[in-house]
């Protein structure tokens, strides 16, 4: 059966296109990516700033094409071949590249253990109150419930901005912490053409943050510019992602 969500633009575009041309050659790990993906984001981020071979395949994952499923049974990107053997899930993906390349530097976790655990606690909070409340107000479809889960986004993004040390969240390093949340900032634009979002109005520790962190090399290099293109049926709530379905559900994204 053919899903909308299947007719993607099938390339990355703007700066990421580059990034996807020079990194062809077979290498020991295949990135299995999608350019639109903000969760591919995260682990292409960390490939970047480590600087570990890769080579980049692009895959609609809508599909659910066989050879795929066999990489990753959820069907979803961003997933990828080491030695053969597959893995999936961004963060334990980006998490596996700083443990499988521990020379290449910088790395994404700070070395003591407290500030690691801590790390933690925030990529936990971004995964639960911050992107939920982001892919709420994109979906949502009446004023009254822009109003209320924009507030509810202002909310998680303040309480996260409150606790930024920055520039960076924990302070001078880019760690895991900021590749967890900073690709729903590089696509907070649709919410601030669609649905009354502004950085600003956050707060302006959020502003200064979000304004900072999407101009790292690596997530320049990791952007394209047709994002909206994907989000349009977001914003119509007509997306059959698995994570549009769960927020419409009031599930659990997966
Ligand atoms: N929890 C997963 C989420 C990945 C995810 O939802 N990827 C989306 C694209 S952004 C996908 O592959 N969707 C296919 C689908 O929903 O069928 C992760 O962190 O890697």
């Amino acid at each position: 059966m053919s899903v909308p969500d299947a007719q993607i633009f099938p390339h990355a575009t703007g700066t990421a296109l580059a990034t996807v041309d020079a990194h062809q050659e077979p290498q020991e790990l295949i990135f299995y990516a999608g350019w639109f993906c903000p969760y591919v984001q995260r682990s292409w981020i960390t490939l970047e700033e480590k600087g570990v071979p890769y080579q980049y395949k692009e895959v609609n994952p809508y599909k659910k094409e066989k050879h795929f499923l066999d990489i990753n049974p959820k069907g979803l990107v961003p997933a990828v071949e080491y030695h053969g053997k597959a893995l999936y899930e961004s963060l334990v993906i980006c998490e596996f590249l700083e443990d499988a390349y521990p020379d290449h530097k910088p790395s994404i976790f700070p070395g003591d253990a407290y500030t690691k655990a801590y790390a933690r606690i925030w990529v936990d909070y971004v995964g639960k109150a911050f992107i939920p409340a982001f892919f709420r107000l994109m979906q949502a479809q009446e004023k009254e419930k822009h109003d209320l889960f924009r507030t509810e986004l202002y909310d998680a993004l303040r309480k996260f901005a409150a606790q930024v040390k920055g520039p960076y969240f924990l302070g001078e390093e880019f760690s895991l912490v900021d590749v967890a949340i900073v690709p729903w900032i590089t696509r907070d634009y649709i919410l601030a053409e669609n649905r009354g979002y502004d950085r600003g109005d956050g707060s302006a520790e959020w502003k200064r943050y979000a304004d900072h962190v999407e101009q790292r090399e690596s997530v320049v290099k990791t952007k394209s510019d047709k994002y909206a293109e994907i989000y349009g049926r977001y914003l119509r709530d007509e997306a059959q992602s698995e994570a549009a379905k769960a927020i419409r559900a009031g599930r659990v994204i997966p």
